[in-house]
């Protein structure tokens, strides 16, 4: 007589890096060292010491990890990685002396993007951003939100956003999309701003929210993009449709962005180089989680740092990502942003593996799914050949990334 098993799969031999900051040394890791973690149905049943095993456990797939590492899946959790074509020529540009804002102005930027994206189909989107998006996931990336915005208009909108979905799919990674209708300005609208934001509340948004095709929705809120009123129309009718937001906020000027996105308790705000302790604050008063996107401050060769001493003091999540896009952060390492966030931004390499992993999952409200090693959460794992965990943040340019799980099961790097 056969008897059902208790797990579907158990991994021992391996260290842990739970992120879990209830459980482990209290390193900022939740370390648990010669670890276990057993998985059913696609879940965490059991995580700890492997010497608490409980007794009389039977699981069907037994994996060891050879003193390997494992840690949550990693969580980009702010990329616009569809897209067609890329700006290349502008990099050049930019670095003969024209700032990125000039380009912007004289058409180029966003609205290049704008153009390439819109002549391309959807099967075009996918081919191209599959690449970008395998390369996300050969470093251990099991969810990914990738924004819309080089639509803006409803059909390539919508295409952007089925693309997106597509892509999951494709590659074996959970994808959260979000709805960036008001990233820039169409060439159509010049200067009508607000009848472009109009059509975004009054007829982009609910198309897009009646196909079910964001998670979310966000606002590119500058001088180059939309101004505070404008983001909080786009703000209110989300809410209308019942879309939790997050907002572009304080990039390159103080708009008291990160302000507004706390009064409207978004997931998040992202960026921050500009914020003002009066909006740290704010974000930490709504439970508003801090994104970081250091390849941005890199590669625009940005000087002025997001206030990190502040956002730590106010205990405000500060979570990782790569904001993937054609202009101002053409990057598809999150281990990357790992290594720049402490080097540019002074962040410890513990802070840092939670900014790509719990804090990004609260960065897209889906902390209860995933994010930490710990039961009931889904088993979306990486598995690292690594000595220590802050080898992740420590070595550019090297993937240690030995294995992925996705919902339990292994699944290609
Ligand atoms: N902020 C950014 O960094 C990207 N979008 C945004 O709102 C830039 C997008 C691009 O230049 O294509
Ligand atoms: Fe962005």
């Amino acid at each position: 007589m056969s008897i059902d098993p208790l797990w579907d799969a158990l991994w021992i031999n391996v260290h842990l890096a739970t992120m879990d900051e209830a459980a482990g040394a209290g390193d900022g890791y939740g370390t648990i060292r010669d670890g276990a973690l057993a998985v059913r149905d696609g879940r965490i049943a059991w995580v700890g010491p492997r010497r608490d095993l409980p007794s009389g456990w039977r699981v069907v797939t037994e994996h060891d990890g050879r003193g390997a590492w494992l840690t949550p899946g990693l969580i980009d959790c702010h990329t616009h990685l569809v897209y067609a074509g890329n700006r290349a020529d502008e990099f050049e540009m930019r670095l003969a002396g024209t700032s990125y804002e000039e380009i912007a102005k004289a058409g180029g930027g966003i609205a290049s993007t704008v153009r390439a994206t819109r002549a391309a189909s959807e099967d075009d989107l996918v081919a191209e951003g599959a690449g970008r998006l395998r390369r996300l996931v050969a470093e251990g990336v099991t969810t990914v939100e990738i924004k819309s915005g080089y639509g803006l208009d409803t059909a390539n909108e919508l295409k952007m956003l089925r693309a997106a979905r597509r892509l999951g799919k494709a590659c074996g990674v959970e994808v959260k999309t979000t709805f960036l209708g008001a990233h820039a300005l169409p060439p159509e609208f010049s200067g009508r701003a607000d009848d472009y934001i109009a059509l975004v509340c009054d007829e982009m948004l609910p198309a897009v929210a009646d196909a079910k095709l964001a998670d979310a929705v966000d606002v590119f809120c500058e001088h180059i993009g939309f101004t505070p009123a404008q983001t909080e129309r786009v703000f209110d009718a989300a809410k209308a449709h019942g879309l939790p937001v997050k907002l572009h906020a304080d990039q390159l000027s103080d708009l008291a962005g990160a302000q507004l996105a706390a009064r409207y308790r978004a997931l998040s705000a992202d960026h921050l180089e500009h914020t003002s302790v009066d909006s740290v604050r704010a974000m930490a008063e709504a439970g508003t989680t801090a994104v970081l996107l250091p390849g941005a401050f890199y590669f625009l060769r940005e000087v002025q740092q997001p206030p990190i001493a502040m956002l730590r003091h106010h205990r405000v999540p500060m979570a990782l990502a790569t904001d993937c896009n054609p202009g101002t952060s053409p990057c598809t390492s999150l281990l990357l942003m790992l290594n720049m966030a402490c080097t540019l931004f002074r962040l410890t390499p513990a802070e840092a593996l939670a900014g790509a992993t719990r804090n990004a999952a609260k960065a897209l409200g889906i902390e209860d799914e995933v994010g930490e090693l710990a039961p009931d959460l889904r088993a979306d794992l990486a598995l690292w050949d690594i000595s220590q965990p802050s080898e992740l943040a420590y070595a550019f340019g090297a993937n240690p990334c030995i294995g992925r799980v996705t919902r339990g099961r292994v699944s290609a790097t």
